[in-house]
Formats: C-alpha cells, structure tokens, sequence
C-alpha cells in the first residue's frame, strides 16, 4: 500500500470502542447543503432549450367544456406551442389510481386535460409553450373557453340520493365505493347489553398541503435514443416511473425520474398528477426540455386535498366504563377524481378507530363519495388522524356521562403490557407497547393533578376565560410494509424497500436506499445506522436516493414507512457487508471464520489480538488483490429487499391544556405535553422534529386549517391569506418526552414516527377545548375552533339550543 493510499484508508478510522452511532443526536448531515442554498430543487434545474409550461383551469366546479380555442394564445409573444385536452388525448392515458379498495369500485377516466367536461375548480383545460414562465402565463388569458355550466356536488349526504347531479354522469352514480368491516360479535348485541350508548357525529374538514417547496417537474429528453429524465419534486421517484411509463406509453426502461431535494410533502408529493404526464408527453412531442411549477394559489386548487370526512360514531359502554362496541358510519370525499390511493385512506384508518383499546364489537362501514371538489387523497396521517379523533373524541364523552375521569375511562379499556402482542378486534397484531408507561409519564410532566385542580376552582369562581385539559392516548398502524396484507387489501404496491451497500476500494461507504427523503433526514439515519453495523466512521458513509438509474429499486417514502422498512433494510445489508467481510478477513489471517471477532470496525483472531485487519483494510485488499476465498466474489458489496411481517405500532400519551375566553371565543394552548413511544431511536434530534412538525399540523386542523368552499364550489380560503397555516407564533412551546418499548417486528426495534404527532394531537387540542366548555353545556365544537365557532357553540348551549 503507497503512503497516500494508506491515508485513503486509514485516515478516519474509527475509534475502537467508541459509543455507537444509534441512539446519538447528530446533525442532519444534509443541512448544510441546504441552508446554504448549495443543492437543486426542481425549479432550479434549467437546460439549455428550456420552455415552460402554464396551465389555464377551470374557474367554474363543474361545467360541459363546449369549445377551446387556443389559436390566439399561440400569437401571443413567446408562445411556441398550446394545446387542448383533445390535441393530447392519444398521448395520454388516464391518471392512475392504485388503490381500487373493492371488485366494484367505480373507477372515472381521469384525464390529465380534462376533455368534454371540468369536475372541479382547478381542472386543467388547455396548456400553453412557451420561452418563460411570464409568456406562458400571460398567454392563458388568449385561450377561449365556452363552459355549460353544470349543477355542482358539494354536499356528501345529498349527493347520495337518488337524482343528486352526478360528477360522473357516464358512471350513473356519485357513488364510488362500499367498504365494510365487521369484527367480534354484531354490534347491535353489543348495544343490547350496554347501559351507556355515545352517538356523535364528527366532521373532519378538508386539509390543503402546504409543502414548503411547491410542485414542479422538469422533463429532458434525449431524442435519438427515445429516452427522458424528469425531475419532479415528487416524493415518489419509482412508483412515479411505472406509472408514467403506463400513463404516457414511454417504455419504463426509457424513463429516468430524479427527486432532486424536496422540500416538504406531508403525502401531497406521493402522487402521479396530470401536470408531470402533460410535461412528459410535450417534452416528447417537442423534442425539447420542459417545465412547469406551479404557483402557491394554482397549488391550493390542483394539489390534493386531505381529509373530508363526516364520522358517525356509536359506541356502546357498561355503567363502569367498559366498551362493549362500536360502530363506525363514515362518509368519505373522494373530490371529483380517484387519484393514487384515494379510495385508500379511509379504509387505512378503517383499522385504528378501536385504537389502544379492547372491545367485543366493531363495526365499520365506509362510503367515497365524488364530489366537485378538489381530489382527496393522502394527508399527513392519512385515516389514521381521523379515526383516532373519532375514537378520543368519543372516550371523552363517554368520560363525562359516566362522570369518570377522562383519562381513568381510558385506563380501565386499554390493552396492558404484559397482553403483548395483542390482536387488536380490528384485526391486527400490536407487536409491543406501554401504554400505562407513556401515560404516567407524561401526566407527571404535565402536572395533571394540579390543572385539574386550578380548573375547578377557577369554575367555581366563575372565570371568564375558562382552563381545558385534554387528552389524546393513541396508536397508530405504520411502517406501510407487509405486501401481503396490502395486497389482501387490494392495494397494487409491495410493501418492500430495498438497500444496497457498496463498500468503496478505500473504505468508504455507499448507501444506496430505495426511499425517497423529502426532509426526514434519512442520509443522517441511514449513515448512523450504517456506521453502527460495518464500524466505519459516521462521516465516511454516504447516502444516495432518489434517482431511479442510481437507485434502481424502491418503494419511496410515505406512510411513516422509511425507517422500519428502509432503514431496517440498510441494517441488513450492512450485515451482509460485514459477514463477506469477515469470510475475507478469516482467509487474510488465516484463521478460520468462527475464531474471527469484529468489533468497532476491526476484525481480530480469538486469543491473538495482534492478528487483526480493519474493514478498510479488507476492503482494499479485496480490490487490488482479490486475494479472497475461493469461489467467493471479489466484492463486499451487499443488498436487501425487506418486507417485514407485521406494521409498525406507536403509540404515546398526549396532554393539551387549553385557556378558552367564553366572551371572545378565542382559544390558546397553555401547556402541551406529549410522551411518545417509537421504540428503539436512531437520532433523538430527529426524532423530536419529527414530533414537533407533526403536532403543528395536529394542532393546525383542530384550530385553524379549513378548505373552505363556496355554495357554486369556489374555493374560497384560495391563497395563504384566507387559509391559516399556523406560524411558529402560534403554537406553544411543546415538552416533548418519551419511553421506549421496542417493536419486534424489525431487527432495529424501531417504530415510525413521521405522523405519530399529527394523529395524536388534534383530539387533544378539541378534547381540551370541549373540557373548558363542558361545564356550559357545550359537547362538540367543530373543526376547526374558531373563536366565532367556540362563541358560537357558548352561546347556544347557554340559550338551550
Ligand atoms: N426516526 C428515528 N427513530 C425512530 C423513528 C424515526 O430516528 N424510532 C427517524 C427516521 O430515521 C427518519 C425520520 O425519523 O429520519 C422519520 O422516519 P419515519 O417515521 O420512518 O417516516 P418517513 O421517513 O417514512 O417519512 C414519512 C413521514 C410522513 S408519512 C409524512 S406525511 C411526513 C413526515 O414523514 N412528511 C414530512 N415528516 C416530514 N418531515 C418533513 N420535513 N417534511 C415532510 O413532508
């Protein structure tokens, strides 16, 4: 070995002994690239020839498309090209949708330029060409449009009936799905032994994503060999190139997707819309690059939605508080098309409205209904929010008609340590928790006792503004991972993910995954986990992603999945790496392969600990030598496809103490407190971003956030003006802690963690809100709690209505 190839091996060895890489707050490794502006998002890509691409959309819910004319938008100043959904249509296929959750689904063409009808505010109806984004926009006004209007579909109950306006006429029913569950003994037995029977109805308003970056795809071609690369700011690079290779008919081997950093998803990115198939199918036709990137208020309108749901909930209870059943009636707005995994959603959170908590009977029934609106689809939690705010809600209630405590109520149904694994009525198999753990201790943190107590006295001095304590002990189902059970469930994707591991001829270390970052930090976590297993140095670990040519296989990142199928697939990869590793170490020293150990990156002979080789050391040897064991390959290199047996099961305890002014209405959040358990811990730093991220967007569907439409179907809270995205301001400071109950469902003994705060806190925050008013009379206030709702809700109940 030279001198300076010495170094190149050498210089960062590891110190032997040193504490683990798992487990230690690290820095996100990928942040100063970021911060410092050193990186590419998709809108900064730009290549010689580029055009961009500007879409005109329909500004009515619903309308027959009578005629386009984009001929004077074409003799507009830089206008190179514009189209209608027509001039495209034998180049695009439907978009997809992924998820047809029954044999009978009704499943709508989907065109991504719609052709002789718009369905919502936002349907894209022509695009325009041109050399900037200025021309292309400017063009759209040139575009003529002759719109019939048609009778709008807003409302979810009336659009069932017999002769509602029909978003699909062809499909004769806005009817898109019946999906039922039936657990344990029928329901209505249940309800027959029951002394307490809790029936509410809970709406959950509809979400807009806001990512910080917004959408935006570019699309390159390479003419001669019929080849593409489209950038997209997408959180799925590999399902995004199967499904545009099916949606545009390039052949899948033709088509390179990279996901350049994103910034921010929160499951809008985890979608095949119809501006990426536009990009693609023009950059083909054209034969020259193209780009679009949509605006913030275009965005509120063709982004999709989440949530949209109007719950009815029974739940049936003896005089002591213990649950016998529950019911579930859920009505599901689908919007006006079935995107990837709309149909999907609901019947996720279908699994999680029993939550932590053991019954005799469980009954759901869920319906997607089309409506002119916005298409639904994947939202932070994604099912799983709006079932366990279905089922918190409702435990509180039961609470207060038992006049038990709200959190003894919980204690006397939960499922205990000692039951795990614990199959759940619903059908699932928690693998571990603790859910007492997690709650005392977070009512220790939260001094539970003492605010209870203020609370009363404060009552009884009859205070204005009066002190809420809610509380939220949730699980949630993630990890979206045994390809078995989603297939059973209809869904069209493995749930694998993939790692490979190259072990460089210097030492150094590539990780190549197959999910699909987008702010989560998975370069820092995987180089972690990596450094743990093969014992080479954090720093000399590097992560690659996002690219389907450098990495070829993956399921991408959505559904809290990342971790305990990727991450746990990098782990095990990493011990292939070490187990070739150590065959070529036992040859090297001559020794046999059980008496080799390894230890902080150093194999050693048992009893000889002068015989000993670094990792380094061997991988360099296996390169320049190949002196390696006879019949093995002269690489260390190692890969894994991983699909673990069973979800990932969080859970945690959540505690919000509100202070709610009964003149103003106006609610603040005093004290938030949440305990989560997601097992083993890879970078606590992370973690605890993670949490809080996840608690804005809770807190910001209980308090602020609403989709708010017009009775035409206009979206009117269209900008970030009128849609309240909490700001830092906004939100208490938050005391965040944790206990740790290992999963045994992957060999890190990790649980997901990426929605955990979202799920868990908006019961809290309304269970708070509620508890401050109860002594008013007042039972539900919807979503989200305004100080005109909350007002609203003191004021009838102190009227009697
Ligand atoms: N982690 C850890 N230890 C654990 C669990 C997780 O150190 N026990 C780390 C992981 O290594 C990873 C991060 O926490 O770096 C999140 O891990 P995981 O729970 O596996 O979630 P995913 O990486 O699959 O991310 C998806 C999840 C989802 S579904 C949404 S929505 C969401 C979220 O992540 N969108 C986000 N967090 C987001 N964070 C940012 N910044 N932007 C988004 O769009």
């Amino acid at each position: 070995m030279t001198d300076q190839a010495d170094r190149a091996v050498h210089g960062a060895e590891r110190t032997e002994g040193a504490e683990g890489e798992v487990g230690r707050s690290r820095l996100r490794k990928e942040d100063a690239r970021l911060v410092t502006g050193q990186t590419n998002w998709t809108d900064n890509i730009s290549v010689t020839g580029l055009l961009h691409l500007a879409f005109l959309r329909s500004p009515m819910a619903h309308a027959r498309v009578e005629r386009v004319d984009v001929s004077a938008a074409l003799e507009r100043p830089g206008v190179v090209a514009a189209f209608t959904g027509r001039d495209l249509a034998d180049a695009l296929g439907s978009l997809p949708c992924a998820w047809p959750v029954t044999e009978d689904m009704v499943l709508p063409d989907h065109p991504p330029l719609a052709l002789d009808e718009v369905r919502h505010a936002g349907d894209p109806v022509a695009v325009v060409v041109a050399r900037d984004r200025y021309a292309a926009a400017d063009a759209l006004e040139a575009i003529e449009v002759d719109y019939a209007p048609l009778p709008p579909v807003l409302d979810l109950e009336a659009a069932l009936a017999e002769d509602a306006p029909l978003v699909h006429a062809d499909q004769g029913t806005n009817r898109a799905y019946d999906w039922p569950l039936r657990c344990g003994e029928p329901y209505e037995r249940a309800r027959e032994r029951a002394d307490v029977v809790i029936r509410r109805r809970y709406v959950q308003q509809r979400l807009i994503p806001n990512a910080m970056e917004p959408r935006a795809v570019v699309v390159t071609p390479l003419a001669a060999s019929g080849e593409y690369t489209v950038y997209s700011a997408t959180q799925i690079p590999h399902i995004l190139r199967i499904m545009l290779s099916v949606v545009c008919g390039v052949p899948e081997h033709k088509l390179r997707v990279i996901a350049p950093d994103v910034g921010g998803g929160f499951g809008s990115k985890l979608q095949v819309y119809g501006e990426e198939a536009v990009a693609l199918a023009l950059a083909r036709r054209l034969g020259r690059p193209v780009k679009w990137t949509e605006s913030r208020s275009e965005g509120y309108l063709a982004t999709h939605h989440g949530r949209g749901m109007i719950q009815d909930v029974e739940l049936a209870a003896t005089r002591e508080g213990r649950l016998l059943g529950l019911k579930v009636d859920l009505l599901a707005d689908m919007g006006a098309y079935l995107m990837l995994v709309t149909p999907g959603i609901p019947v996720l959170g279908a699994f999680m409205y029993p939550a932590i908590y053991k019954m005799d009977s469980y009954e759901f029934d869920c319906t997607g209904v089309f409506t002119t609106r916005t298409p639904t689809d994947a939202y932070r939690g994604a099912g799983r929010p709006e079932a366990t705010f279905a089922i918190e809600r409702t435990m509180d209630e039961l609470a207060a008609e038992l006049g038990l405590d709200p959190v003894e109520v919980r204690r006397r149904n939960w499922i205990r340590h000692g039951e795990f694994p614990y199959d759940s009525i619903a059908g699932l198999t928690y693998d571990s928790g603790n859910y007492e753990a997690a709650t005392d201790k977070a009512l220790a943190l939260f001094g539970y006792d003492e605010l209870r107590a203020e609370q009363r006295e404060r009552a009884e001095r009859g205070d204005a503004v009066r002190l809420g304590i809610g509380v939220s002990t949730y699980t949630e189902m993630c990890g979206l991972a045994p390809s078995r059970v989603l297939r059973d469930l209809r869904y069209s994707a493995g749930g694998w993910e993939a790692a490979s591991i190259r072990v460089l001829p210097t030492g150094k270390v590539e990780v190549v995954t197959g999910t699909s970052p987008h702010g989560q930090g998975h370069v820092t976590c995987w180089s972690q986990i990596a450094a743990d297993v093969i014992g080479v140095p954090f720093e000399d670990v590097e992560v690659v992603h996002g690219d389907t040519l450098v990495a070829p296989q993956g399921m991408d990142t959505y559904g809290s999945r990342s971790l305990v199928v990727g991450g746990a697939a990098v782990h095990r990869a990493a011990e292939k790496v070490v187990d070739r590793a150590r065959k070529v170490a036992a040859h090297l020293l001559e020794a046999s392969e059980d008496d080799v150990e390894f230890k902080g990156g150093v194999f050693s002979v048992k009893g000889s600990p002068e015989a000993r080789r670094t990792i380094q050391e061997v991988a360099f040897e296996t390169f320049t030598s190949h002196d390696v064991p006879e019949g093995m390959e002269p690489t260390l290199n190692a890969g894994h496809v991983l699909d673990p047996e069973n979800f990932s099961y969080p859970h945690g305890t959540h505690l919000c103490a509100v202070e709610v002014d009964t003149e103003t209405g106006q609610t603040s959040i005093r004290s938030y407190v949440c305990v989560d358990d997601v097992g083993r811990v890879i970078n606590p730093m992370i973690v605890e971003g993670q949490v809080h991220g996840g608690l804005a967007q809770g807190i910001a569907q209980a308090l602020f956030e609403e989709a708010v439409y017009d009775t035409e179907g206009n979206l009117v809270s269209g900008t970030m003006a009128d849609y309240l995205v909490p700001s830092a301001a906004d939100l208490p400071e938050f005391t965040t802690d944790r206990t740790e109950t290992p999963a045994t469902s992957n060999p890190l003994g990790a649980k997901g963690v990426g929605e955990a705060g979202t799920i868990a806190s908006t019961p809290a925050v309304v269970n708070a809100v509620v508890d401050a008013l109860r002594p008013l009379g007042v039972t539900d206030v919807r979503m989200p709690c305004t100080p005109e709702r909350v007002w609203e809700a003191v004021r009838a109940a102190g009227s009697g209505r």
